[in-house]
Parts: structure tokens; C-alpha cells; sequence
């Protein structure tokens, strides 16, 4: 059993799918082990981009982050950082693949519904960043 980090960014609460999309999680053998709602500080949000700092777009992912609620949680299954991030998609909504959560529901490459971890050492990190 591995663990990662899933957030419904503020895009998806605004648009009412954040049961949509946990119901996709758990349809896929994800058990929701942790889980709040918060609107985040820009130095919350700040940090955890914190490797995009210096990528021309970092400022206004920012703002987006801290636009209004998200809801981040810790998902629970084998092999779980891959798996979520084939449900996710990629990252842009328009190169997502059919029938994944980014597809589904994400607008454009900054409001992109959600996020995953991308690998197992960052999802201890930020799982930690949300839920200590
Ligand atoms: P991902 O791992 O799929 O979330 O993608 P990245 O780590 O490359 O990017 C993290 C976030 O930065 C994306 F979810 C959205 C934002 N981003 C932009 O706003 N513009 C870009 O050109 C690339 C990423």
C-alpha cells in the first residue's frame, strides 16, 4: 500500500464536481485516508509550488491557488502515485486523455482541477504540507 496527495483545486469546488471526482478516486480502489477543505495563504500556496518559483507562470498560480476553497486529501491503494496520476491526466485538459479527471473537468493548463503528487517522495512531503 502506497499514499499520495490528491487536491480539488478551487476550479473544481467553484464548479460543484468535488464528489465527482472522489467518486472517481474510490471507483479506481482509492481509500480517502485524510481529508479537509481550507482555502489556502499565498504563503501556504507559495510553498508547496515552491519548485515552479522561478517558471514565468508561478505568480498566477498562486492567485489561482488562493482564489477560494480546495480540498486536499491523502488517497490510500497499491502502487498509488502512478494510478492517480493516470486518472488525473496530463496536465494540460486538452492533451488529457478521455475518461480521466482532467479531461472531464479541468479548463486549461493552470485550472486544471486537480493535482497529484508526482512521486512518492513528494507525496510524504505534501501530504505533510496538509496534514502534518
Ligand atoms: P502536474 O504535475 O501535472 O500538476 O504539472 P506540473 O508540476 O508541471 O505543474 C504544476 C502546476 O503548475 C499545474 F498543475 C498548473 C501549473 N502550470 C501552469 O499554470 N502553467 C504551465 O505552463 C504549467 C503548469
Amino acid at each position: 500500500m502506497e499514499r499520495t496527495l490528491m487536491i480539488v483545486k478551487p476550479d473544481a469546488v467553484e464548479k460543484n464536481v468535488v464528489g465527482d471526482i472522489i467518486r472517481r478516486v474510490e471507483e479506481q480502489g482509492f481509500k480517502v485516508v485524510e481529508l479537509r477543505m481550507l482555502r489556502q495563504t499565498r504563503k501556504q500556496a507559495g510553498k508547496f509550488y515552491e519548485v515552479h518559483k522561478e517558471r514565468p507562470f508561478y505568480n498566477d498560480l498562486v492567485d489561482f491557488m488562493t482564489s477560494g476553497p480546495c480540498v486536499p486529501m491523502a488517497l490510500e491503494r497499491e502502487d498509488a502515485v502512478t494510478k492517480l496520476r493516470e486518472v488525473i491526466g496530463a496536465t494540460n485538459p486538452e492533451e488529457a486523455a478521455e475518461g480521466t479527471i482532467r479531461h472531464a473537468h479541468g479548463s486549461n493548463i493552470q485550472n486544471n482541477a486537480v493535482h497529484g503528487s508526482d512521486s512518492h517522495e513528494n507525496a510524504q512531503v505534501e501530504i505533510a504540507h496538509y496534514f502534518g
